[in-house]
């Protein structure tokens, strides 16, 4: 399908993601359909530019809808990025119960997510699931190409140019193949990208999943496949080469098959700065303590080090009590997933350590961890961040991780708080200025935590500054903008591929 001289980001979007950028819920007393909005990085970023584009997103809207139902228009009092998303520019998924949910608990969350984030020993490889997985990316090919149709018929009105179809993340990996393959029986031109928003791992544990060459194949559907970090892509290419046999170029980040040739690109995300920087100057403060706040917000995954991370909060106190009642760890955790086994012996897990430590702890006037496991709205969160006086961002392995940058887009304070970040996250890669931790060196964590607490302030200054300067410069809009420049170049990059 793909004539790339005749392909530009002028074109409309179509964004394909597992979920749409809203969640539909059913009201309880009338029983209709209302759209919830979401406020996240991704979606205040990529929204706007389908909704000027003209362009459409296909995605699955949270519930099963029934035969005749339909996605409701939005609130007329919404003011988030998706509310000029009409209705008629939203191609919904519809699956039965069971198949999506061996594709999206089992599939998704059980195999992929643990394998891709090196913890082989947590996946589950069962081929109900991948057969599921299979059936699920079909359906999303198909609405795509529906959605593709619905542009061209839009297009002969508008002389619009040729649309992107962008692919996200590791629920739809074998979507891009059949996407490709269908819009050109149906002579439709289009430009694919996909961008994975979790690392990709090693050859020798990605090379564990049964299916890998299909994954690959289907990726590799693609004419751009972007990843946070260059390893990501260093570590796809290893794979493509060593699984399918392509030809590579590592230096061009460049990969052959079938004649065609893939564009592989680092393209880290950033997070919506300005709108963070805002809300961090008007919320209102939520913390009475007069000790330090030590910070942590995750959703509550086994990936992001939690019980790591209380551990080296625990081995602080008994190293240094002298933060005993000057000190307390404010973990925020919302819940995730709460259908699937590993994240429900991960909460018990969570909840007993967190009483076991205050147990341990505790005196009449200071509890050492507070606790929340919930989700907390965007003016808190602002204001949590702010107003802490460190941040840990632990997690045992992270695509990138946005709590980093939403942290320090909020140190609008004087002096500023400490970041502490895992050189496992992708955020550790180029956040240089933080302290480094590795979360599994439970003596080393504490010290961090006490070198974070004692940091003097023209230090704090300092590192701070150059954080901010370069997620500003890096927010989310530019990460967008990234994206379309790597589909605008990928005619001169593809052109000739060189040594392996
Ligand atoms: P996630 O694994 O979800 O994302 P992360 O990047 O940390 O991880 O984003 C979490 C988001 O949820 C943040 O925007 C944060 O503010 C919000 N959040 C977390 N806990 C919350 C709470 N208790 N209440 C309210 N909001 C909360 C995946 C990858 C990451 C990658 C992103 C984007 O796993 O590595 O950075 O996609 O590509």
């Amino acid at each position: 399908c793909v004539s790339r001289s005749a392909c530009n980001s002028k074109g409309s979007m179509i964004v394909v993601s597992n979920r749409l950028p809203f969640i539909l819920k059913r009201n309880e007393k009338t029983g209709e359909l209302e759209r919830k909005a979401s406020a996240g990085g991704l979606v205040t970023a990529v929204a706007p530019v389908v909704i000027r584009g003209n362009g459409i997103w296909v995605g699955w809207p949270g519930i099963h809808l029934g035969p005749n139902e339909k996605i409701p228009e939005s609130d007329p009092n919404d003011k988030t990025p998706t509310a000029g998303l009409l209705s008629k520019k939203i191609v919904p998924i519809s699956a039965e119960p069971k198949l999506f949910d061996s594709y999206y608990n089992g599939c998704c969350n059980a195999t992929f997510w643990p394998l891709f984030h090196s913890m082989p020993d947590r996946a589950t490889f069962i081929a109900d699931h991948w057969r599921a997985y299979i059936k699920i990316n079909e359906e999303f090919a198909e609405k795509t190409v529906h959605a593709l149709h619905l542009l061209k018929e839009n297009k002969e009105r508008n002389d619009a140019s040729p649309p992107i179809v962008w692919v996200h993340d590791y629920h739809l990996m074998l979507a891009a193949n059949w996407i490709r393959q269908r819009a050109e029986e149906d002579g439709i031109k289009c430009k694919l990208g996909f961008f994975l928003h979790i690392p990709f791992p090693a050859w020798d544990i990605f090379r564990l999943l049964p299916w890998s060459d299909e994954v690959l194949q289907g990726i590799l559907g693609c004419d751009m496949v972007g990843f946070h970090i260059t390893d990501y892509c260093l570590n796809f290419i290893d794979c493509c080469q060593r699984n399918l046999g392509c030809r590579v170029d590592r230096k061009n980040l460049l990969v052959e098959l079938g004649g065609r040739t893939i564009c592989v690109r680092p393209l880290p995300i950033g997070v919506p700065y300005d709108r963070f920087v805002q809300l961090a100057q008007n919320a209102k403060p939520v913390l009475s303590t007069n000790q330090k706040v030590i910070l942590g917000v995750d959703r509550l995954d086994y990936t992001k080090g939690l019980v790591h991370r209380l551990k080296a909060f625990e081995r602080l106190l008994e190293k240094h009590p002298e933060h005993i009642e000057k000190v307390m760890l404010l973990q925020i955790s919302v819940p995730s997933r709460t259908d699937v086994k590993e994240y429900q012996d991960l909460k018990e897990e969570m909840d007993q350590l967190v009483g076991r430590i205050n147990g341990r702890f505790t005196t009449p006037n200071w509890s050492p961890i507070r606790y929340i496991y919930g989700c907390v709205g965007q003016d808190e969160l602002a204001a949590f961040y702010r107003d802490a006086a460190v941040a840990l961002v632990t997690p045992l392995r992270d695509g990138m991780n946005l709590v980093a940058k939403e942290f320090v887009a909020c140190q609008i304070k004087q002096p500023p708080g400490v970041l502490i970040v895992s050189p496992f996250a992708g955020a550790g890669e180029m956040m240089h200025e933080a302290l480094i931790c590795n979360p599994y060196e439970l003596d080393d964590a504490a010290e961090i935590i006490h070198r974070a607490l004692i940091m003097p302030e023209d230090e704090r200054t300092v590192r701070m500054n150059h954080l901010r300067r370069r997620e500003q410069l890096n927010d989310v809009d530019s990460w967008m903008k990234a994206f379309l420049k790597a589909m605008d170049s990928l005619e001169e990059e593809a052109d000739d591929i060189g040594a392996t």
